[in-house]
């Protein structure tokens, strides 16, 4: 068969193989089988040494046209599938596609899962408690005395049968050291409640995360060094941290505690105050009256707690000045986290 017939040949085939119905995936196997790297054309092209010299150009053009008719062939039959698929489904593929809008973490959350992931890589396990306690988990066995301010009307919720919502999480750690014999190492997140006036930096609920490690020979040293590898981590390598002489009745000694402001890096700023300094929160060595109150032997073990406000740490790390917007709910402040 002389190379021209084979032009012919070739030309019938491929107008059969559409004139098949076939799939739009079939109607792509065509086009490689003949346009393709592979393909019947380019085999053709191939052999154009093998045509008489006279006759070349007219063998080359024969050849060119076929391909272009294949192309023409396949691109046509291929947009009128795409374009009957469209028709018969209703379906439009020009049209933009439908936005979705995501949420978001409530930055409370994030904040409390950034803190409670270091905590993790420090080897504190994370426990959690009823918000509704008892007056003594809440204040008996936390050496709260009897006549205490904080046990006040103006500062706790109180319940009609007497339980109170919990003021802080350390409720949960009195539970947990009844429960368990020492080494304790845990953290506490959770919700807490105050019978305060509201304003830009108080709200009736907060979060706090309470830490709590006790063991033989746990010393101040290492509270001090666990909550400076905590605030190198979550507010930058260089903060600095300083412990101030404080009284909370559940520790002796006990603590507040600053880091370097980390917006001025302590040269002084509208945040800070001009100190260059940001309290965090309050920790301490636990008070051996404590441990009697949970049967623990206070000759033989000691402890350190402490405690952080989660808005308070929110609002010093994203620059938020009044505590009400993370209850308001309003997706303008919360869509910016
Ligand atoms: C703060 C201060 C603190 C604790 C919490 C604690 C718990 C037990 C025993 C001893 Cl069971 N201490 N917790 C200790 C010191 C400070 O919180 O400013 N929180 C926002």
């Amino acid at each position: 068969m002389s190379l021209f017939t084979k032009v012919d040949e070739l030309r019938s085939e491929f107008k059969q193989a559409l004139a098949s119905s076939p799939a739009l995936s079939d109607l792509e196997q065509i086009r490689q089988q003949y346009l393709g790297r592979k393909g019947v054309l380019n085999d053709l092209f191939k052999q154009i040494k093998d045509v008489e010299p006279s006759r070349k150009g007219e063998f080359g053009n024969l050849v060119n046209q076929l391909k272009q008719e294949i192309q023409d062939g396949v691109d046509t039959l291929s947009s009128k599938m795409v374009k009957g698929t469209e028709a018969s489904s209703g379906l439009d593929v020009s049209l933009p596609g439908v936005h979705y809008q995501r949420g978001s973490l409530h930055p409370i959350e994030q904040t409390m899962r950034d803190m409670k992931r270091i905590f993790h890589r420090l080897g504190f396990a994370v426990a959690e408690g009823p918000e509704i306690e008892t007056q003594w988990h809440n204040f008996d066995a936390l050496n709260f005395p009897p006549e205490h301010p904080a046990r006040d009307m103006q500062d706790t919720f109180f319940l009609n049968n007497g339980s109170v919502l919990r003021t802080h999480t350390s409720p949960v750690q009195i539970r947990l050291m009844l429960a368990e014999q020492p080494p304790i190492r845990s953290i506490m997140p959770g919700r807490v409640y105050r019978n305060e006036a509201i304003d830009a930096g108080h709200y009736c609920l907060f979060h706090q995360i309470e830490g709590l490690y006790v063991d033989e020979n746990v010393t101040l040293g290492e509270l001090k060094a666990t909550l400076e590898l905590f605030c190198r981590e979550y507010f930058g390598a260089d903060v600095k941290l300083r412990f101030r002489p404080s009284f909370f009745p559940f520790t002796e000694p006990s603590n507040e505690v600053d880091v370097t402001c980390f917006l001025c890096r302590g040269k002084g700023c509208r945040v800070c105050k001009q100190t260059g300094w940001l309290e965090i929160g309050g920790c301490g060595m636990v008070d051996p009256n404590v441990f009697r109150s949970v049967n623990y032997d206070s000759e033989k073990y000691t402890g350190y707690a402490f405690g952080m406000g989660v808005e308070r740490i929110a609002m010093l790390k994203y620059g938020i000045n009044d505590i009400r917007l993370f209850f308001e709910n309003d997706v303008r402040f919360l869509k910016q986290f």
